[in-house]
């Protein structure tokens, strides 16, 4: 798309040497200028920091041998901007001005501009801005308030919130005095809300070149010096002579006026009042077609004034109105961004009141809405409503249910004691609606209508729920609140830290009506099944995420066998498999053993255990793995596999910085590495939602794609929209509060292969072994059966080690442990488990800045490396870094060799018996230079424990907003 505006550069004189200081001359930085002006780039040039006169004079010397940038002429259109730009097109439809930050339009705005709670009075922008406003307009005038003070300090404090800034302000002020602060200090191209004839013209005019000169569009009211414009005529009579002025006079662009022809209350019960939307229509029409380029806005909310208090009317009210004034040209209006209801939410009757008043179409429409908006009140009538909290119609005990689908924990605790005094008693809230709503958010999640994120808010708004209730319940000495559905016990295994996977199995079973005991992380076989069999448990369910956990598992089938225990025994986490739990585990227990991949699919999974035929199953395909199993079906003897290892010639490239290296890793930068691919998928949000959400064109098409592509896609696609924002959300704070960036530790070894599988290194005057071990399997590619060890250098026939190998090991630390313990103990699984998946992705990010540092600094194998995150995402850099524990390097004890090099205590990890790290937000492996190591695809090199590993594709977040509406 042509830019049709100037270009201007004006660039520093280089970049700040390291004593901050500007090496380039005038004439080094003239030589970089003229390329661009060769190629007509550029209108305006100039100079930044490190400039001097001189600097400005040779610049001008060579400008004037260049002719400039051609500017193309286009149709002339509004452009506002924030941080980022906003073209007011036909194209966009309609522009969303959020009107909430307003103290005379909203109470609590008010109230916290007042208290000096700048924080959330930024919130409320904010959340607009999330809700869709595309402008948001500001508005301090308050008798009470210094008006001009409180809209500069908070004009300058959104400047610095991104979310926020994303979107133009409009400066909504009556007095003057504060338009000319705010537009000093706003960034970006805001709107002035606005002038009028009121004070005639030679006012009008000096104001609005003002407004011109500081660069504004301008919104014009309605109002002369007779008054405010109130009848079609006069509408257009003030517009049509504002605009003359505009643009003959002071030289507006007709695209830069907006004129608002007063949106005054209807269905007052005054008789003049009865065409007052309709004549506002009217002029929308005319001025769109009489005046050049001009925009129409209007304050919408203003509209219902005579239905304060009956919020579902007047939303539906607002919603026909725009419906309406769309149709016949309005640019944009200032309205609350999150009310904004479907028109073909509002039943028929109500609809059709509403027109009527209107449109001026009957004499007793105001009657009739007043009746209807009567019943609506008392709970008659229905409208879709937007906070189930709020919603009139409903009785108290359904408005917890909906509350409790829908996530919402604001205004919870009125419902819940309303619900309380209908219902009788506590426990009957628990057992009515509160486990009402759980089972259909269990059945619309069974039933792909609901996704995770919501489930897992759904059970927040639960747990707070009953944590409120609970004091009554006691009060009330009736037992525990106990489902029918059965009780299990689950729990991550000794030697193992990792629970998200558990903690969302505890969510997803909840939500079926099971009774959760979650005994946690590193929990020893001895208390998980005395646990168990003091709950008289109907299940136990055990995770792990290491490799070592496997065997851990193993050790609690044998325990539970040992107490002649009968209950199903689950397995979960990523480790395990169906092969592992049908060869290693099921054997160990008469009990049914079952491998659940999924925790969706678990309800569904516990239930047929109660089914004999389908127990007898599953014993009967256990049975038959473990046959198929014990055959060794394809592989090779070890012998034999060795015979055909690859033979490599070795660069041995030599390590630039020896030894042991700290580092600190910067989030900003690491932000840029996040594989979101990755952590959608630990939300379950498969990434194959990508392809739908493919779709071309500006956000606000959105609105039309939406309603082209299937509900449950849509659902999904917003809720990875909204999930990505969250994430974000928790960036930011990460990268306030962890102070210090990510710390990372590399260490550099001399290194050599036994000439077989192993690694040898050298430590502190020792040499160390790694075992790795052999693929099985011929390679397809070329038939090698390759070990990690085939990547470096076998050693030399005196003993020497002349090949090197890197060891590092990252963590965002304890820090982050900390947020996530303080969510978990406030209920908030939600935000712990947002935070967790968060940070693991971020670690993972981390090391892939560490890992680039090395290969172009400290190993400096690739200095020239020049790769974008994207590819760097998709392994195209020389070298591999396998994990411990992962495929490549399966065996998880390697750690405590690696800890004698690293000393993971030192930079705050700590280790467990099994070799698990924590905080869990940690990596650690080896890096290996060998040019041909990225060809290392991980096979059957882990006797079945571990799944093929299919090539990853990861995905950084360019590629992934692509997607995205
Ligand atoms: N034209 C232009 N600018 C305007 C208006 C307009 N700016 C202000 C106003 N009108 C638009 N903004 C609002 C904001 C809130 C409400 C109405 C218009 C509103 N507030 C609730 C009420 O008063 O009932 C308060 C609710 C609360 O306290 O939260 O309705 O026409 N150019």
């Amino acid at each position: 798309q042509p830019y049709p505006y100037a270009v201007s550069v004006y660039p520093n004189a280089g970049l700040p040497n390291e004593m901050g200081e500007y090496d380039e001359t005038p004439s080094m930085m003239a030589d970089k200028i003229r390329v661009m002006l060769q190629r007509r780039w550029v209108n305006i040039v100039g100079g930044c920091c490190g400039t001097t006169p001189q600097h400005i004079k040779a610049l001008a010397e060579l400008c004037k041998q260049y002719a400039p940038r051609v500017v193309p002429e286009v149709e002339p259109e509004m452009t506002l901007a924030g941080l980022e730009p906003l073209c007011v097109t036909p194209r966009l439809n309609f522009v969303n001005v959020g009107e909430r930050c307003n103290v005379a339009g909203s109470r609590k705005f008010l109230r916290l501009i007042k208290e000096g709670n700048i924080d959330e009075a930024i919130d409320i922008a904010r959340n607009q801005v999330d809700a869709g406003a595309q402008i948001i307009d500001i508005n301090m005038d308050d008798a009470m308030l210094d008006a001009r003070a409180c809209m500069t300090s908070f004009l300058s404090r959104i400047g610095v919130e991104p979310d926020v800034a994303r979107v133009p302000v409009m400066i909504d002020s009556s007095d003057w005095n504060v338009v000319i602060g705010g537009l000093k200090c706003v960034q970006g191209r805001p709107i002035v809300n606005s002038i009028s004839l009121k004070e005639g013209e030679e006012s009008f005019i000096k104001k609005a070149r003002d407004i011109k000169e500081m660069g504004a569009a301008v919104v014009v009211m309605a109002f002369d010096e007779k008054g405010q414009a109130d009848t079609f005529e006069r509408r257009i009579e003030v517009c049509d002579r504002a605009y003359r002025l505009l643009t003959g006079k002071v030289g507006f662009k007709g695209c830069d006026i907006v004129f608002d022809p007063n949106v005054l209350a209807v269905a007052t019960g005054i008789e003049e009042h009865a065409d007052y939307a309709l004549d506002f229509i009217r002029a929308v029409e005319w001025i769109k077609s009489n005046l050049p380029g001009a925009k129409v806005s209007g304050g919408v909310s203003n509209l219902s004034f005579s239905f304060r208090g009956n919020n579902s009317v007047r939303e539906a009210m607002h919603a026909l109105f725009l419906y309406h004034a769309i149709a016949k040209g309005m640019d944009m209006a200032i309205v609350n961004a999150a009310a904004i209801m479907p028109v073909d939410d509002i039943s028929d009757e109500l609809r059709e009141a509403i027109d009527d008043v209107l449109l001026n179409r009957s004499h007793d429409a105001t009657e009739r809405l007043v009746a209807i908006a009567e019943k609506i009140k008392s709970g008659n009538v229905t409208v879709a409503a937007e906070s189930p909290s709020e919603e009139p119609s409903l009785t108290p005990d359904k408005r917890v249910e909906r509350m409790l689908v829908k996530g919402v924990v604001d205004g919870m605790e009125r419902n819940l004691s309303d619900a309380m005094a209908m219902l009788g008693s506590a426990v009957k809230v628990i057992e009515g609606p509160l486990m009402a709503g759980m089972n259909s958010v269990g059945e619309m999640f069974g039933a792909g209508k609901m996704f995770l994120p919501q489930v897992v808010k759904s059970a927040r708004t639960m747990k707070q729920a009953v944590a409120w209730l609970t004091p009554f319940i006691e009060r009330e000495r009736r037992g525990k609140v106990s489902s029918k559905a059965g009780k299990m016990v689950i729990a991550t295994v000794k030697g193992d830290v990792h629970d998200i996977g558990k903690n969302i199995v505890g969510v997803i079973m909840n939500c079926n009506g099971y009774d959760i005991i979650d005994m946690g992380v590193m929990v020893p076989a001895e208390d998980i099944v005395d646990k168990a069999i003091a709950e008289n448990a109907d299940f136990v369910g055990l995770s792990g995420l290491i490799t070592p956990s496997l065997e851990e598992m193993c050790n609690v089938a044998r325990l539970m066998e040992s107490k002649r225990m009968k209950i199903p025994l689950l397995i979960g986490g990523a480790t395990t498999s169906e092969l592992h739990t049908a060869v290693k585990i099921a054997p160990c227990y008469s009990g049914p053993v079952l491998y659940t991949r999924d925790a969706a699919m678990m309800p569904a999974a516990v239930r047929r255990l109660g089914d004999e035929a389908e127990v007898a199953r599953l014993r009967d395909s256990q049975a038959e793995l473990c046959r198929k199993h014990s055959s060794g079906a394809g592989l090779l003897y070890l012998s034999e596999a060795r015979s055909k290892r690859p033979r490599l010639s070795y660069p041995c490239y030599p390590v630039a910085h020896p030894g042991v290296h700290e580092l600190n890793i910067d989030i900003a930068e690491s932000r840029e590495f996040i594989n979101w691919r990755a952590f959608l998928s630990a939300w379950k949000i498969d990434a194959s939602l990508a392809s739908v959400m493919d779709i071309k064109g500006c956000d606000h098409c959105r609105a039309q794609w939406l309603a082209s592509v299937p509900s449950e896609k849509v659902n999904k696609a917003a809720e990875a929209m909204q999930l990505l924002k969250e994430a974000g959300r928790v960036l930011d704070r990460l990268q306030r509060d962890i102070v210090g960036g990510i710390k990372a530790k590399v260490a550099f070894v001399e290194a050599a292969s036994d000439g077989g599988d192993d690694i040898l290194f050298n430590h502190d005057g020792e040499t160390l072994r790694i075992a790795t071990l052999r693929q099985q399997r011929p390679s397809e590619r070329d038939g090698h059966c390759i070990a990690l060890s085939d990547y470096i250098a076998p050693v030399e026939s005196d003993g020497k080690l002349r090949d090197s190998m890197g060891m590092f090991a990252v963590t965002v630390g304890r820090d982050i442990e900390r947020i996530i313990e303080s969510y978990k103990n406030e209920g908030d699984d939600y935000r712990a488990i947002l935070y967790q998946t968060v940070a693991d992705r971020l670690v993972e990010a981390a090391t892939e800045v560490m890992h680039r540092k090395v290969r172009v600094e400290l190993w400096g194998y690739a200095p020239d490396e020049s790769l974008s995150e994207r590819h760097v995402l998709q392994q195209y850099y020389k070298g591999i870094r396998p994990a411990i524990g992962y495929p490549s390097l399966p065996d998880q004890s390697l750690i405590f060799l690696t800890d004698r090099v690293l000393r993971y205590s030192d930079m705050g990890i700590t280790l467990t018996e099994s070799g698990a790290m924590s905080p869990a937000a940690s990596t650690t492996g080896l890096i290996i230079s060998h040019p041909d190591s990225r060809y290392f695809v991980v096979g059957d090199v882990d006797n079945g424990q571990r799944r093929l590993y299919a090539e990853r594709r990861a995905m950084s977040l360019d590629e992934l907003k692509r997607f995205l509406p």
